[in-house]
């Protein structure tokens, strides 16, 4: 592909699958020392650090160790939530280790019907823990966040911002299924602009992780966040720590995959529209390409990941080898129909492109070739969906996550 067509190609977006051009996606199985990788063996200990590391290099910048360092406070308790259904606990992470204003704060739902510890859903939300519950004693974000929805007022909540997002998150049928939620504002971590990692974490744990703001990024920085609420999970007694999922919707569905790829502690992955830089495929030029992502969103990548916007050819990596990372892992991947955004075809060859990796493990993914009909979800150990309707994370959604993780994590619901 020539630098014009590759321009042309990638801007602006295409919507109209007759005019998807013919690509070829990097195969991952392929070595690069010439062979294939033929069993897990090599897979786990060859081919996934190789991939990992371009994901480094490319896309998303270093995932910094930590030794522990997360402290945790219960900030409330309170067993009767939700009318006697969940305890609800507030917890906060403070992520450095003197200064006490750099924390996280992770309301956590526990179902009081399961007398066991609880297998659990992390999933971050777009603009704060009090949207996600009309609960009064929730507490009212004070951080900086985008005017979505009601409520917000100079980029700040106010308490007209209760419960204005329950729907995404159906919090009486996770909780029915006998699941804990744990969530936390994403903005925690780092506010979602251009210059956010000024204030967040990248620079106020610069010295602490020993790595500067540019070796990595906004979507880096949230997902280490992610990890730490999996460091406090760990501790919690409630909990069943080797039943930890994730899910992430859109921007922090990439954040999320991210997370999943470098931390083991996270048992089953759930990417819901995900899009570009996410779950689908950036070859394929089908709704948001490199060039607009990175246009747009300057600080979600590494800087190296914008270089590639004229010519997405040159990029070593694509969304198929991102869902590879999670192997053997489930994986869930999910789409809507009026998403043409994020691509629901893309992300739907992508997961069956890494259920060939899948497959080294004896697992199966998805062997179909043709998208499956709406709300029919298909795959074993990768599943997939498309739904109908539009970018969102909506009951039927949660619903087919709650069903793949009882039936993953074994467990009778
Ligand atoms: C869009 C962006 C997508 C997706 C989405 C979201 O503006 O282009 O990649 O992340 O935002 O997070 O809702």
């Amino acid at each position: 592909v020539t630098a014009m067509t590759a321009r042309a190609q990638n801007f602006p977006s295409n919507t109209d699958e007759s005019k998807v051009p013919p690509y070829t996606l990097p195969d991952v199985l392929q070595m690069p020392i010439g062979k294939t990788v033929i069993n897990s063996n090599q897979w786990l200990h060859a081919q996934r650090p190789y991939i990992y590391h371009l994901y480094e290099k490319n896309q998303f910048g270093r995932y910094p160790a930590t030794k522990t360092i997360s402290r945790f406070k219960i900030l409330e308790t309170d067993n009767q939530a939700l009318d006697g259904l969940a305890t609800r606990k507030q917890v906060r992470i403070y992520l450095h280790p003197a200064d006490t204003s750099v924390y996280m704060d992770v309301l956590l739902y526990l179902p009081n019907a399961v007398k066991t510890p609880a297998p659990v859903f992390v999933a971050y939300n777009f603009s704060g823990n009090h949207t996600i519950t009309a609960e009064k004693n929730v507490l009212l974000s004070n951080r900086w966040m985008y005017f979505r929805g009601k409520g917000v007022v100079n980029n700040r909540a106010t308490e007209a911002a209760r419960g204005t997002d329950t729907a995404s998150w159906q919090l009486k049928t996770i909780l029915s299924k006998g699941f804990a939620l744990a969530t936390a504002y994403y903005g925690d971590l780092e506010p979602d602009t251009a210059t956010g990692y000024t204030t967040g974490i990248r620079t106020t744990l610069k010295e602490v992780l020993n790595i500067q703001p540019d070796e990595w990024c906004t979507m880096g920085a949230w997902a280490w966040g992610l990890s730490r609420i999996a460091d406090y999970l760990q501790t919690d007694k409630n909990i069943d720590a080797g039943k930890i999922a994730l899910m992430g919707h859109s921007r922090l569905g990439k954040a999320t995959l991210w997370a999943g790829a470098s931390d083991p502690r996270f048992a089953l992955i759930v990417s819901n529209e995900s899009g570009e830089g996410g779950a689908a495929l950036s070859r394929r030029w089908y709704g948001e390409t490199v060039q607009i992502i990175t246009a747009h969103f300057p600080h979600w990548f590494v800087a190296k990941y914008k270089t590639y916007g004229d010519d997405v050819t040159k990029l070593p990596v694509d969304g198929h080898m991102l869902l590879s990372l999670m192997a053997p892992r489930p994986l869930y991947v999910a789409s809507a129909v009026e998403d043409t955004w994020s691509d629901p075809k893309g992300e739907f060859l992508s997961a069956r492109e890494a259920s060939r990796v899948y497959a080294l493990f004896g697992k199966k993914g998805i062997d179909t070739s043709s998208m499956p009909p709406l709300n029919t979800p298909v795959g074993e150990t990768v599943r997939y969906h498309i739904r109908s309707g539009k970018h969102a994370v909506t009951l039927y959604d949660w619903e087919q996550y709650l069903k793949f993780a009882s039936e993953q994590f074994g467990l009778r619901r």
